[in-house]
C-alpha cells in the first residue's frame, strides 16, 4: 500500500530516488525572496468565505504544530526526518471558510518571477501540508523559504513553495511555474513517479529529428532514444530531461547548456561529449564512456556514477581517461558514496 497521510515519514524511499546523508539541503530554484522591506503578510484570498490578511504573527497566533516529513526532491534526492515547525494550512482555511465554488488551492510567493504551485483542494486536506515558519527549531533560512513556506508531504518538493505570501483558492486550476514552462507533472506524487509530462512529438517527428542529429535547443523532455546511433548530434541548449539515452552511440555529441535533468546514459558512448554548463541533475551515467568527455560547470546534483552495493562493493563505473575533464569543486554535489567512486576511479588514472 502506499504511503497514507499519517504516514509523514516513511521507512521506503519512492522509486528512483537516492538518500542524501549528513548535512546537505540543496537549494532548487530561486534562492531568494523578492526585495523590499514592506513587512511580510500572507493573504488568503478567492472562493473564501472571508479573505484573510494576515502578519506573520497573527499567522504563528493560529497555532504551531511540530512535524517530521521526509523530502523527495524530482531530480531524486531524498532526505528523511525533516523538522518543521508551522501552521497547518487548515487552519487558515477553516479561519476564512472554504467557499462551496473552490476545488483548488494554488500558492504564491513573494519572489522576482512571482513563482507559484497548485494543488486540489481534496489532496491539500488530505495531506494536511504545514505553512512552515522553522526548521530544526531556527527560523527557516531565507534561501529555504524563509520566513514562511509551504512544505507539503507525499508530492515532490516543487509543490513546497518558498516565501508564501497569498494563498489563493480557485474553482478552475491554474499550472504552477513548473508545471506550466517544464513540463513538471501537476499531481506530482512520489510513490508513482508522476515527475514529468513527456513532450507532445509522434514517434515520427522524433525519428525525423533525431535524424537529422541537429536538436539544438528543442523540447524533447522524455525523449526515448535507447540504442540508437547519434554520433555527433547537436542537443546544444536542447530541453532534454528524464530523457533515455541508454547505451546510445553518442560520440562528439554537443549537449552544452543542455536540460538533461534525470536523463539515463548507462551504457552510452560519450567519448569527446560535450556537457558544459548542462544540467545534469539525477542523471545517471553507470558505465558510459566517457573519455575525452567535457563536464566543466555542469551541475552534477544527484547523478549517479557507479552502483555501490552493500559492503561498498563499487561496479558499472564508468570509463575515463586523462582527456576526462571535470571540475572536481562540482563534485561537492554529490552523494558521499559517489563522489568516492568517482576519486577512486580517477586516482587510478594518475601516474604513480
Ligand atoms: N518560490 C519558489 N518556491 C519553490 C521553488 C522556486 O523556484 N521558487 N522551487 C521549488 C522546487 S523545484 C524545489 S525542489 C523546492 C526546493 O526547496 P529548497 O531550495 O529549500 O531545497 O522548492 C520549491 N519551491
Ligand atoms: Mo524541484
Amino acid at each position: 500500500m502506499l504511503p497514507q497521510p499519517s504516514d509523514r515519514t516513511a521507512r521506503r524511499l519512492p522509486p528512483g530516488q537516492q538518500l542524501i546523508r549528513g548535512s546537505k539541503w540543496p537549494v532548487v530554484g530561486e534562492s531568494r525572496p523578492s526585495d523590499g522591506d514592506d513587512v511580510w503578510t500572507l493573504e488568503v484570498v478567492g472562493c473564501v468565505q472571508r479573505p484573510l490578511q494576515l502578519s506573520l504573527a497573527q499567522v504563528a497566533r493560529l497555532g504551531t504544530e511540530r512535524q517530521t516529513i521526509d523530502l523527495h526532491c524530482v531530480t531524486r534526492w531524498s532526505r528523511r526526518d525533516m523538522q518543521f515547525e508551522g501552521v497547518p494550512l487548515s487552519r487558515l482555511l477553516e479561519l476564512a471558510g472554504i467557499a462551496a465554488d473552490a476545488r483548488f488551492v494554488s500558492f504564491v510567493a513573494r519572489s522576482a518571477r512571482r513563482h507559484s504551485t497548485s494543488v486540489t483542494l481534496a489532496d491539500a486536506l488530505r495531506w494536511q501540508p504545514l505553512l512552515a515558519l522553522k526548521f530544526e527549531d531556527q527560523p527557516l533560512p531565507a534561501v529555504h523559504g524563509g520566513p514562511l513556506r509551504v512544505v507539503f508531504p507525499g508530492k515532490y518538493f516543487y509543490k513546497s513553495l518558498k516565501w508564501l505570501e497569498r494563498i489563493e483558492l480557485l474553482a478552475e486550476d491554474r499550472l504552477g511555474y513548473w508545471e506550466a514552462t517544464a513540463g513538471y507533472h501537476n499531481h506530482a506524487d512520489p510513490w508513482r513517479e508522476e515527475r514529468y509530462l513527456a513532450a507532445d512529438w509522434s514517434k515520427q517527428e522524433v525519428a525525423r529529428l533525431l535524424a537529422g542529429l541537429d536538436i539544438r535547443e528543442g523540447d524533447l523532455r522524455g525523449l526515448s532514444a535507447g540504442n540508437r546511433t547519434l554520433a555527433g548530434l547537436q542537443a546544444h541548449g536542447a530541453r532534454l530531461r528524464d530523457a533515455d539515452f541508454c547505451q546510445a552511440d553518442l560520440r562528439d555529441a554537443d549537449f552544452s547548456r543542455a536540460n538533461l535533468s534525470n536523463a539515463r546514459f548507462v551504457r552510452a558512448n560519450l567519448s569527446r561529449a560535450n556537457f558544459r554548463d548542462a544540467d545534469l541533475d539525477g542523471a545517471d551515467f553507470r558505465g558510459a564512456d566517457l573519455r575525452g568527455a567535457d563536464l566543466r560547470a555542469a551541475s552534477l546534483f544527484g547523478t549517479t556514477w557507479a552502483r555501490v552495493g552493500d559492503e561498498g562493493i563499487v561496479s558499472e563505473l564508468p570509463t575515463v581517461d586523462a582527456a576526462t575533464r571535470w571540475d572536481p569543486a562540482s563534485w561537492d554535489e554529490l552523494l558521499d558514496e559517489q563522489r568516492q567512486a568517482l576519486e577512486a576511479l580517477l586516482a587510478g588514472l594518475r601516474p604513480a
